[in-house]
């Protein structure tokens, strides 16, 4: 009887095949069963979602509530009825509380520029020397989208402009447009001129970005915008603020002061750790931290000191958006996904994890406790309550005492390891780095770079469309599953894939980010394609701010000619399979008014209030040219974006040119 009430009461443990397909996570989830350490796996089963809050229909905005507006079985029949306290109708909450996501992730994703834009301030004044102008091109070519003059005239004469002051100029002005009281956001100019001036006359211009955040905040209060058409403005005006604003701002400067991505080699997974070196996590989003660490940790001195304590040597990975980020600039091997957090440090041999900013898990203190891991958190707004956390707040002024600190912190560690060390030996080779620059330089050669070759060969149906699949894992569905399935099956039909954030990392994890990988997994047109050309299929854009890369990529195959004037007009469309984080919002809706049409999985927060839903799933096509849908199916998913491909194929005329390759590729392979 006692033995049965044990049983009764023992916790519920995630089935690791069930949590995950990838083999090294699987591992380490039954490990940590082994160890009796709790991850989300585990708290997936029994923290159950709330199926008003999933429906998007639920008001806690303020104290009469919250008002919970589910909706009745069966569905609507004749008028919608439902009101909170105040009145409040399901398509005023709904609204409300996805402007909401969008003013949080537009303000994650800004906020991470600003602090880079600062730093970029700083190298201006000459107040810092550990950071500085990587890329004079990159430079000067932002002076320029800023409205910064590169040249003087001098006697008549047009000379260069001290450089000095050009980029003093470049940050004050970048800085501003945080803040700027008069005029509107400069950069939505770079988007083709038919979706510049479509956003100008809906109205959605962003005046600055701080300002479309906030008055999100404002309109959502209590008693404000009751009129979900008008709440969807404020928030498609954050969401251009984001992709066009502060995710762009950010990308920009963290390439002048860091360098611009070029294709490096590397690898992916759990299985990049090593048993004999001091392993050095870094996770959270802004490189201004895992730069300095990166150059720290490669010092011949620590390499030594790691030697003087027993390791072999440091080494360094990334959990996610810092993994992209130092991967793509420094070939620094990704450790995981959002998911996979907790993970690394139940293999035993996490030395530190450095923390920064944003998806970072809370638990991680607590799984950190049943091992020797040291977790520090490194940013003054990012800290985590549990006392074995160390808080060494990082500052620009004083970067790299700092980052020797923490790497010093790791190494000393090394030797407190427990006898419970156990990596999992999986992990893949990538290659990363795609930038706009570098993919124009891949598609065309260093003399005549240009995205036309890539023009050609969507025209000629070769390559059937582009599909930006990007975001989030998230533990209501199986780890990568989504992800994978649906980039798959997208390279299966000849359509080539951009990828950023966790997607990236669990594509690069799958080993689709080789150029080898086209032979195995893409079709015909996009292999020959991709063998041609020396790129994969999959091609990794890097970070979540760097979705901004996708839209410029984007805006430069409108620019190349021959696929329409906009970018709702070429066979292009938007994925988020695994989502989960308000940031993922605000780069769907952003993508979405820049008229792409963007699918998600997993859940959609607006399915409790069918009119809204319909506005921004079917009506926004008719507005910008781009729409949200929701497919939880991944087989389904992938194949509505290529529907809406081949549906963009048709009206270019150029429907009738892939059928024509694909018989032509056929018959070569008879011969
Ligand atoms: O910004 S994809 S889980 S890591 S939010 Fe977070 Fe989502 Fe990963 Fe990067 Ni983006």
């Amino acid at each position: 009887m006692a033995e049965e009430k044990k049983k009764a009461k023992a916790p519920k443990l995630a089935d690791p095949v069930a949590s995950s397909i990838d083999v090294a996570s699987q591992e380490m989830i039954a490990r940590s069963h082994e160890l009796g350490v709790e991850t989300i796996f585990d708290r997936a089963l029994t923290m159950k979602r709330c199926s008003i809050g999933v429906q998007g229909t639920c008001c806690k905005n303020c104290s009469m509530g919250p008002c919970r507006l589910p909706l009745p079985k069966g569905g609507i029949v004749g008028e919608d009825t439902r009101k909170g306290l105040c009145g409040a109708t399901a398509n005023t909450i709904a609204a409300r509380n996805f402007i909401r996501m969008i003013a949080g992730g537009a303000a994650a994703h800004s906020d991470h520029g600003r602090g880079v834009a600062e730093v970029f301030l700083s190298v201006a004044r000459k107040e810092t020397d550990v950071y500085q102008v990587k890329d004079v091109d990159k430079l000067l070519a932002v002076a320029k989208d800023l409205g910064v003059a590169t040249t003087v005239e001098v006697d008549g004469e047009e000379l260069d402009r001290d450089l000095d002051e050009i980029t003093l100029e470049t940050a004050e002005v970048a800085l501003a447009e945080w803040g700027k009281s008069e005029g509107e956001l400069l950069y939505p100019k770079k988007a083709p001129k038919a979706r510049y001036e479509l956003w100008k006359k809906q109205g959605v211009l962003p005046r600055n970005i701080d300002r479309e955040i906030v008055e999100i905040m404002h309109r959502t209060h209590i008693g404000v915008d009751m009129h979900y058409k008008n709440l969807m403005k404020q928030g498609t005006r954050a969401a251009i603020a984001d992709g066009w604003g502060g995710s762009m701002l950010a990308t920009d400067i963290q390439d002048i002061i860091f360098g611009t991505p070029y294709p490096v080699q590397s690898e992916a997974n759990l299985g990049v750790m090593k048993e004999d070196h001091v392993n050095l996590i870094i996770h959270g989003h802004e490189p201004i931290l895992s730069e300095v660490i990166v150059a720290v940790a490669q010092k011949q001195e620590m390499i030594d000191y790691a030697k003087s304590k027993g390791a072999k040597g440091i080494q360094l990975s990334g959990i996610c958006c810092t993994a992209n980020e130092m991967l793509q600039r420094h070939g620094i091997p990704l450790c995981g996904t959002f998911l996979q957090q907790e993970l690394a440090i139940i293999t035993g041999a996490c030395d530190a994890m450095v923390v920064d900013i944003q998806c970072i898990m809370q638990n991680i203190a607590d799984v950190a406790k049943c091992f020797h891991t040291k977790v520090i958190t490194t940013h003054r707004i990012a800290q985590i309550e549990q006392d074995n956390v160390i808080h060494i707040e990082f500052d620009e002024h004083h970067a790299l005492e700092d980052a020797e600190r923490i790497v010093k912190m790791a190494i000393d560690n090394f030797e407190n390891r427990g006898a419970e060390v156990m990596i999992p030996q999986h992990k893949a080779p990538i290659v990363a780095g795609f930038g706009v620059e570098s993919t124009e330089y891949h598609l065309g050669g260093s003399f005549r770079g240009t995205y036309y070759t890539l023009n050609d060969n969507i025209i000629n149906g070769r390559v059937r469309g582009v599909a930006g699949v990007v975001g989030c894992n998230n533990a209501r569905t199986r780890h990568n599953n989504d992800h994978i399935k649906v980039v798959k099956e997208l390279i299966k039909n000849d359509v080539l894939v951009l990828t950023t954030g966790c997607n990236a990392i669990a594509c690069a994890m799958e080993g689709l980010l080789t150029p080898e990988a086209a032979a195995v997994h893409a079709g015909a047109g996009l292999a020959e394609v991709c063998e041609t050309v020396g790129i994969p299929p999959v091609l990794h854009l890097g970070s979540c701010v760097d979705n901004s890369r996708i839209l410029l990529a984007a805006t430069e195959v409108v620019k190349a000619g021959g696929l329409g004037n906009d970018i709702s007009e070429w066979p292009v469309a938007g994925s988020a399979p695994e989502w989960m984080s308000e940031k993922a919002i605000s780069i769907g809706h952003y993508f979405v008014v820049s008229g792409v049409y963007t699918v998600v999985g997993v859940t959609f927060p607006t399915s409790g209030a069918p009119v809204f839903n319909d506005y921004i799933c079917k009506d926004f096509e008719n507005i910008y040219g781009g729409m949200w849908d929701f497919e939880p199916d991944p087989i389904k998913h992938a194949h509505k974006m290529i529907a809406h491909i081949d549906k963009k194929r048709k009206e270019l005329g150029i429907d009738k040119a892939r059928e024509r390759v694909m018989m032509d590729f056929a018959s070569r392979q008879a011969l």
